[in-house]
């Protein structure tokens, strides 16, 4: 339902009920259109309560992602410029690379409930039920593709920062997973398409799983995956979230754009959870031990090895070493 007039006089008056009367001539449309409008809006997920004396009264927001709920007071100057959302997709990345490809512009949102093929790296599966945040944002930074990888780091700390404000410890594991003690409840999957001196578009595909009950896990991923709904005990309010995770990102965007990248550095450092261990990464060319030192300007892990000799890696898969 985007841009319902009637909805938009609902909500302003928020819990109150108004008149079929007034309903019709704040918004503009018929009465007798009214009814087959609040019939709509409940289909799509509102609470709309109606009583023949007083009216209509709006008692539930939809948790659907929809566009109008995640425009509503937004306020970011780029990210969810557009948005565009399903209820069941294949993959939001693979929706985001055919919309980019056709000249969709830096800040569109491609968003659904669940995904039926939702993807990982190297090819890897990425479970997606309803109850998920699962989105893929277009990106036109004017950078060199090596510097691509400082998009994916903005996204991290953007996640990371969201799940921050409901009051759960998640950081970041190198390169690209958000954990919450030891478990993964966020991956991104970062894809380029440009010339070998210009990016012409990333798209940034965030999985964030926020209320996904324990029991759904798939047995393979129960050792290693969690929700917010899990570690919080409560069921999350997906919309504002998922909103709170379009401005954190705009912020962040806004000042890779204007080359602040100390600050998006100094932030990946500080909630990174991989810096300071002893791990073993495991990359195309086999594995290898060291201790995770720093993280540099192109995202790069910088291990110190058991040598004393120091080695950057670009990318790969780090497992912490305990004791
Ligand atoms: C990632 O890959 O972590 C990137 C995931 C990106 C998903 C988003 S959803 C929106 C957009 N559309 C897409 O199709 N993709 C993006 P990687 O680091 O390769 O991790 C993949 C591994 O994580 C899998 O092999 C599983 O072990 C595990 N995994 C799969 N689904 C998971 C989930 N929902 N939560 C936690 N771990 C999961």
């Amino acid at each position: 339902m985007k841009g319902s007039p009637v909805l938009a006089v609902l909500r302003e008056r928020w819990g109150e009920f108004v008149s079929g009367e007034e309903l019709a001539r704040s918004s503009g449309i018929s009465r007798s259109a009214i009814w087959k409008q609040i019939n709509q809006l409940r289909a799509t997920g509102y609470g709309i309560e109606a009583s023949t004396r007083r009216g209509y009264r709006l008692v539930a927001l939809t948790d659907r992602l929809l566009p109008e709920e995640l425009s509503w007071q937004l306020g970011t100057s780029t990210i969810g410029c557009r948005i565009i959302h399903f209820d069941e997709v294949g993959s939001t990345n693979e929706e985001a690379k055919a919309l980019a490809a056709g000249g969709a512009e830096d800040g569109t949102v491609v968003i659904a409930e669940r995904q039926t093929g939702g993807r990982g790296r190297l090819g890897r599966g990425w479970f997606s039920p309803p109850g998920g945040i699962w989105m893929s944002i277009i990106l036109r930074p004017r950078i060199i593709p090596g510097d691509a990888p400082r998009v994916m780091m903005i996204a991290a700390t953007s996640v990371v920062a969201a799940v921050r404000r409901l009051g759960l410890p998640a950081k970041i594991k190198w390169p690209n997973d958000v954990m919450i003690a030891e478990k993964k409840v966020a991956g991104i999957l970062t894809e380029m398409a440009g010339q070998p001196d210009m990016v012409d578009h990333l798209v940034v595909g965030i999985g964030l799983n926020a209320n996904i009950p324990p029991g759904e896990f798939p047995s393979d991923l129960i050792p290693v995956a969690t929700s917010l709904s899990i570690e919080a005990g409560r069921e999350i309010d997906k919309l504002t979230l998922a909103r709170r995770l379009l401005q954190e990102l705009d912020a962040r965007y806004s000042k890779l754009k204007e080359g602040r990248l100390d600050e998006v550095l100094d932030e990946w450092r500080r909630t990174c959870a991989t810096l300071g261990q002893d791990v073993r990464l495991s990359t195309a060319s086999g594995e290898i031990r060291g201790v995770a030192i720093d993280v540099d300007e192109r995202g790069s892990l910088i291990l110190k090895l058991p040598d004393g000799a120091t080695r950057s890696f670009a990318a790969g898969d780090v497992t912490v070493i305990k004791g």
